[in-house]
């Protein structure tokens, strides 16, 4: 059986969550209040509209659905008006040798990203040709510890999901390959992520030999 490899995109394969984090935190200097950096943290892998519901409970803050949909906008452009200034420089280190040598042996690659702005950002930054398929925020209709977004990327690879490697850096998304019976690779915290089959702080830290230890599986 072949392996397919998954991956998410804000936190694993680009720094995004900081301008996630600076647009929501003009939105909430707006709304009168302050919004922190750890605070942030808990919106990582978390679809948009479930990330102003928990903004505007930290802001004690009740909104119409009209308003609520004009601040979902609002945040959005924001967002965009970052994502438009970026470039290759940002992809995150050692990121690219990885896909470079997954798609040298022809391994399978699909993205898997609560994102609705995942291909713009691909492009941006030039990676968009690596995935055989891009399954994003536009795509998916259950959240994350939801398996969904990873089962449909593994669908389109044409892999098992039991074959499937996952990388991801949120919780939600580690939960989310486990129930999809997927192995897991957390990016970031292994204190967070202690749910992960296996976990590094980055890229720099997976070697070629873990990976064909991956793909002999
Ligand atoms: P958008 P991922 C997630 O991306 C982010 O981690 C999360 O903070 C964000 O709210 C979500 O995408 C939706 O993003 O507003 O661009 O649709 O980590 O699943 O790649
Ligand atoms: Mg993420």
């Amino acid at each position: 059986e072949k392996t397919g490899f998954i991956f998410d995109l804000d936190g694993v394969i680009v720094d995004t969550a900081k301008y996630h984090y600076l647009a929501w935190k003009k939105l909430a200097n707006e709304l009168g209040f302050d919004f922190t950096e750890e605070q942030n943290e808990s919106f990582k892998g978390v679809s948009r509209r479930r990330c102003l519901e928990i903004l505007l409970e930290i802001g004690g803050i009740e909104a119409s659905q009209e308003q609520f949909d004009r601040w979902l906008v609002e945040k959005n452009e924001d967002y965009l008006a970052y994502i438009a200034e970026m470039d290759e420089s940002e992809i995150l280190a050692d990121v690219p040798k990885v896909l470079n040598y997954l798609r040298q042996l022809d391994v399978p690659m699909a993205l898997g990203s609560a994102s609705k702005n995942a291909v713009p950002i691909l492009e941006k930054v030039k990676l968009l040709p690596y995935f055989k398929a891009v399954v994003d925020g536009t795509r998916v209709t259950k959240a994350k510890p939801d398996p969904e977004v990873f089962l449909i990327a593994a669908d389109e690879i044409g892999v098992a999901p039991s074959s499937c490697v996952v990388f991801e850096d949120a919780l939600a998304g580690i939960e989310a390959a486990n129930i999809a019976g997927m192995t897991s690779v957390g990016i970031g915290s292994p204190e967070i992520l202690e749910a992960a089959d296996h976990n590094f702080w980055d890229f720099t830290a997976i070697s070629t030999e873990f990976l064909d230890n991956l793909i002999r599986q």
